[in-house]
């Protein structure tokens, strides 16, 4: 996978995502799994898996960038139902719970995560990789990471609060990805942190920078624009994506899709 761009990978992602999901076109679960996660989408942290990974020479990721976008569809399945932010429409159609209903939204979220585990377990062949890989990803999306963050989200409101459900429910799993494409690639320790600190910012300014589109576009308040104000998000947004490109200067090489993904944030 040389000179490719993020759109190269989306195909060729969905290609894998497409050959690893259930195919029973009678079957309600497997029709509402297949209809989330083939969605059009950005597959930003996947991407990342890719893009970090990419720094040490690893030749094939798709199984495991699929497990991360698994985990991602099945927390926006379940963000969508009427008991969480309650919304009709997910990535340009109506939303799981909508197209199907809520007891199949429910469940193809359910199947979705633990799929993402059984992929996991079954593709990584180096048994103590497989283990960093899959505590990483599970103490990244659990009580104190990303269904945390979701009912601190309940009842956020000021800056530290927003802050904290910005790291649980976003990123942290951004961060988890690249941290996971450096295990795959053997990094060290330093590097492993590095990349898990680059996500981490990546994922707060992309967070951040979802929100300021939210109160330009549709007026929401509630958000970080309204805590800090305007001018002070934008210079927060900028301020995490320097610091993010900061953690990247470890490395020598092959950097170039992670300074991608800032730039790509930079424009959404
Ligand atoms: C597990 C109950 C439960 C809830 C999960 C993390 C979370 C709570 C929900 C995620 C939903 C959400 C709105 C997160 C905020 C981050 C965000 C803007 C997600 C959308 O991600 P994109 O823009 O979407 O990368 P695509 O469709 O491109 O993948």
């Amino acid at each position: 996978m040389s000179d490719i761009t993020i759109g190269g990978f989306s195909s060729m992602l969905v290609q894998e995502m497409d050959s690893i999901l259930p195919k029973g076109s009678f079957n309600r679960l497997h029709l509402a799994m297949r209809y989330s996660v083939l969605a059009p989408a950005k597959h930003l942290r996947p991407f990342l898996v890719f893009a970090s990974s990419w720094v040490f020479g690893v030749k094939e990721i798709l199984k495991v960038a699929a497990a991360v976008e698994f985990i991602h569809v099945y927390s926006l399945i379940h963000d969508d139902l009427p008991c969480m932010d309650n919304s009709d429409l997910r990535r340009g159609q109506l939303a799981c719970h909508k197209e199907f209903d809520e007891a199949t939204a429910i469940l193809a979220g359910d199947a979705l995560l633990t799929l993402a585990f059984e992929v996991l377990s079954t593709s990584i062949e180096d048994n103590s990789k497989c283990i960093r890989v899959i505590k990483t990803l599970s103490t990244t999306i659990g009580y104190n990471g990303m269904v945390g963050g979701q009912v601190l989200d309940l009842v956020a409101s000021n800056f530290d609060k927003i802050h904290d459900v910005h790291l649980l429910k976003t990123a942290k799993l951004f961060s988890a990805a690249c941290e996971i494409g450096a295990i795959m690639g053997n990094a060290s320790d330093e590097e492993c942190r590095a990349l898990s600190s680059y996500g981490t910012k990546i994922g707060l300014a992309f967070q951040a920078k979802d929100d300021l589109s939210d109160y330009l576009q549709k007026n929401e308040t509630n958000n970080i624009v309204c805590s800090i104000g305007l001018e002070n998000t934008k210079e927060h947004i900028k301020k995490l994506l320097d610091d993010a490109a900061s953690y990247l200067n470890l490395f020598s090489n092959r950097t170039n899709y992670l300074y991608s993904v800032i730039e790509l944030i930079r424009t959404l």
